[in-house]
């Protein structure tokens, strides 16, 4: 654990960027929303977020717009609507029931599927049908666990029509995992398949289910949809998919539910203690996940095909996989692989055999594609290509720039879009065709949402200063409790900064008064008085040519409170006798200056990492403090903290 800090002062501000990217003419000429939305959104919040609602149908329009009991709140009070209706029927309704809802592209090469709204709405329907049979109803919790096949959608759609909450879990998680939050959630059905394809072979996952399940009295059923036909051991709680969701009727009438009416539950590992059930519900979180994926990505549902890589078990599968390219008609890819099977250039094949214009990805990957070389993008057409997103850490200013040139051909915005599962949407991010946009910086607000930057005293820090994100207003898609604990809901987040959420992030503004994401305040180090982010020292080494990616934490030392350790993945073989370590340092005392120079470079293969691509420092910290390493369970892949610790002499 980092030492406590109860006067953390602000945070040092330490690297520095000129590079500026404006947006293309004819994107900004053309763009959905203008830097107009701004001015509207500060002249009347609720107003603005009224006109973002009407992008929706609602069956019968809601009274009041916020009621803002804090922290709890209720957006569009006794308006109803069915978000399914809203993502699939509407469409079809409108006469656009050929068109294509996703391209599905299976992991084995030729494995792939189109799916149209109006055979969505049928799936979804028959789906719905079957979930009533087995006796789901409104308000009932379902866990799903699935690769990334196309039921995956169409289970959380047919219980977003019949009012039940979804729970997702991770495919990779452990049975423990997985048992914990059905358990906490008491959900009665579990929704899985035999397994999924994984780097070119079937994986399992229903002896996951079995495992986890034998012990859960709340589930009564597990449906399971047959994918790579492995053997599974047949339970009686067990129903195929094919069985009983095939034979249902492909009509279905949605029923309008409540605004306030939960939609789902995601767990988040958080740092320490149990993982939390983050509740969302349904009018505000469609409203705001819609109106964000129309804004951020400039996205025209007739010309665009857009590719969101996250996993659907993640929140940002969940808002622009899910929820937010649907409800606005859009043409996406679900690709259920990994970006090296069977070969390294399969992301970019993809891009090209569908035309791909709008890329959403994470730093992680990224920085994978810089690693393994600009000449593998270069060998494909990327020239549909005119947005592209980042998500999920902060963006070093290499790898955006990395991202621009290769990916983008030069000519494209990238947006570095801010939030969490919490916030249910994106909260902070350029506007492709208004911002001018600075390497590594999320840059404002976005209309609507009203964030700062404080010091510990909760005081708005000026411009060049540093300290803690908060959000100052409610907003559409934010959580609205923890479920089933209320007091976890205020402790966690209400609690540090009176009357603000505080996410639990570092930022800092820049001169014009930008923000710039510096990662998890419980990864701020204290360095001889200076709380110094890792993000920044991650950043200068990842500047650095010989450098792949690069994870620091803050070990106890006896002189300086804590010092800089530095893992390293290198770009390619060094020279025996070279001083790499010392090189690295060097260049980090330059870039930011002396303060921030690492007491140790440590050179690793790998570094330990969450499905989603967030780096776990806090592993890495048990290794530089040489303790024993905590809870993994979160992890991608658990064998990596014994590749780490293979390398190490003597951490401290
Ligand atoms: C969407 C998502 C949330 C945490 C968040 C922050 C980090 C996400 C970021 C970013 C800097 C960005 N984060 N996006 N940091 N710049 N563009 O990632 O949700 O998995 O709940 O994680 O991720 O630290 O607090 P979630």
């Amino acid at each position: 654990m980092a030492p406590e800090r109860e006067n953390q002062e602000t945070l040092s501000n330490l690297l520095r960027e000129d590079r500026r990217f404006e947006p293309p003419v004819d994107l900004a000429a053309a763009a959905n929303v203008t830097a107009e939305a701004y001015e509207e959104a500060n002249r009347d919040r609720l107003a603005f977020w009224e006109r973002a609602a009407e992008r929706l149908t609602w069956a019968k329009r809601w009274d009041t717009t916020l009621d803002w009991q804090p922290p709890f709140a209720k957006w569009f009070v006794n308006g109803k609507l069915n978000v399914a209706y809203n993502c699939v029927d509407r469409h079809v309704e409108a006469g656009n029931g050929d068109k294509v809802a996703y391209y599905w592209e299976g992991e084995p090469e030729g494995d792939s599927r189109t799916i149209t709204y109006a055979d969505l709405q049928k799936e979804v329907s028959r789906a719905a049908n079957a979930l009533t049979e087995l006796g789901v109803g409104k308000g009932d919790r379902v866990a799903i666990y699935m690769p990334m096949i196309p039921e995956l959608p169409v289970s959380l759609l047919a219980c977003a029509r019949i009012g039940a909450i979804h729970s997702v879990v991770f495919g990779g998680f452990s049975a423990t995992a997985l048992k914990s939050r059905i358990d906490d959630a008491d959900a009665k059905l579990v929704i899985t398949a035999d397994g999924g394809f994984r780097r070119g072979a079937p994986s399992a996952l229903k002896p996951t289910v079995d495992e986890a399940v034998k012990d859960c009295p709340s589930v009564e059923h597990v449906l399971v949809v047959r994918r790579t036909g492995q053997e599974v051991d047949q339970t009686d709680k067990d129903v195929w998919w094919h069985d009983v969701v095939d034979r249902q009727s492909e009509e279905h009438i949605p029923e309008a539910h409540d605004a306030e009416a939960p939609l789902y539950i995601l767990y988040t590992s958080g740092t320490t203690g149990k993982p939390k059930g983050i509740l969302h519900t349904t009018g505000g979180y469609l409203t705001q996940s819609a109106w964000t994926h129309h804004a951020v990505f400039d996205l025209k549902p007739e010309t665009d095909i857009y590719w969101c890589t996250a996993d659907i078990g993640w929140v940002t599968g969940h808002s622009y996989i899910v929820y937010g390219p649907l409800a606005n008609g859009a043409t996406s890819i679900i690709y259920e692989g990994t970006p090296d099977t069977p070969h390294r250039g399969r992301f970019w094949e993809i891009i090209q055999k569908y035309r791909v214009t709008i890329l959403y990805t994470a730093p992680t990957a990224i920085r994978t594609f810089m690693k393994w070389g600009d000449d593998i993008p270069a060998k494909f057409d990327l020239s549909s290509l005119r947005v592209l997103g980042s998500v999920g850490e902060p963006i070093n200013p290499e790898a955006y720039v990395w991202y621009r040139e290769h990916i983008g051909g030069s000519r494209t915005p990238v947006v570095d879009t801010w939030w969490q599962t919490e916030t249910g949407a994106i909260m902070i991010s350029p506007l492709p065709g208004v911002t001018a946009g600075k390497p590594g910086a999320a840059m404002k607000p976005l209309p609507g949402i009203v964030a700062d930057v404080v010091d510990d005293q909760a005081q708005s820090v000026p411009n060049g200063g540093g300290g803690f994100l908060v959000v100052r207003e409610p907003w559409p898609s934010m959580l609205r409790t923890i479920w089933g604990d209320d007091q976890r809901y205020i402790d966690t987040y209400w609690s540090r900064f009176k009357g603000f959420y505080f996410p639990g992030d570092g930022a800092k503004k820049d001169e014009d008064g930008d923000l710039w994401l510096l990662g998890r305040v419980d990864d701020v180090m204290l360095v001889s008085g200076h709380n110094i982010s890792t993000t920044e020292v991650e950043s200068a080494l990842v500047s650095h040519p010989k450098v792949a990616e690069a994870a620091v934490v803050g070990a106890t030392d006896p002189l300086t409170t804590q010092a800089i350790v530095s893992f390293v993945i290198l770009r390619g073989a060094v020279d025996e006798g070279e001083d790499i370590a010392k090189e690295l340092r060097d260049h980090v005392a330059k870039t930011l200056g002396p303060i921030a120079k690492p007491r140790q470079i440590l050179i690793v293969p790998e570094l330990p990492k969450t499905r989603s691509g967030k780096i776990m420092r806090r592993l890495l910290r048990d290794v530089a403090e040489n303790r024993s390493i905590g809870d993994v369970t979160t992890l991608a892949d658990s064998a990596v903290m014994n590749l780490i610790a293979a390398k190490l002499p003597s951490a401290a």
